[in-house]
């Protein structure tokens, strides 16, 4: 069974002004579908992937080989990227257990202001994140390419909650280099029920 490139929950232009419609459009439609492409033939040529989640794969991707680790990430991270953001009438602001890990972390402004710093300072492309465990406890890093911390030799393992693509392709057309405006910007978008729902499945 094929990995699909799962649709958009919302509409190319539902991000507007922080992420334009181009963007989108291209990001989705192009880069992702490419990920679910190449992570395909990845798994087709390799009998022990058949049938596995990309969970699973993620999580044994020490021994696997560099297609299947970049598009394996590509295809994983792209899915939760768009889901973790809302139109208009999904965004909100945190609540419920979230909220209080936020202010035991320092703050929504700390964790905003920490996780941006991370974006901005992952040389090349790569992704910043906010994670959890079972102690329930936030913690921000970044990944390289398109590791993430599922991966079974992430240097900062956990639960994602959020996370933000800053290869260039994610905000090139309206940002240009302006990597830290876009960083800044992007908390606008974010799906905070989301958050929350996969906050409170992480902590059980
Ligand atoms: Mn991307």
């Amino acid at each position: 069974m094929a990995f699909e490139l799962p649709p958009l929950p919302y509409a190319y232009n539902a991000l507007e002004p922080t992420i334009n419609e181009e963007t989108m459009k291209f990001h989705h439609d192009k880069h992702h579908a490419a990920y679910t492409a190449k992570l395909n033939e990845g798994v087709a040529a390799d009998p022990k992937l058949e049938g596995k989640s990309i969970e699973e794969i993620l999580g044994m991707i020490s021994s696997l080989p560099p297609l299947v680790r970049n598009n394996g990430g590509g295809y994983w991270n792209h899915d939760f990227f768009w889901k973790i953001m809302g139109d208009k009438d999904n965004r909100g602001a945190p609540s419920g257990k979230l909220a209080e890990a936020i202010e035991a972390y320092g703050g929504l402004d700390k964790l905003k202001e920490d996780f941006n710093t991370k974006g901005a300072g992952q040389f090349g492309s790569g992704w910043a994140w906010v994670i959890t465990d079972s102690s329930g406890a936030l913690k921000v890093a970044s990944t390289p390419n398109q590791d993430n911390p599922l991966m079974d030799d992430a240097k900062d393992k956990g639960t994602p909650i959020l996370g933000n693509d800053v290869w260039e392709h994610a905000y090139y057309l309206t940002y240009r280099n302006d990597r830290p405006g876009y960083l800044k910007a992007w908390w606008d978008v974010v799906n905070w029920d989301e958050a929350g729902r996969r906050y409170d499945a992480a902590v059980g």
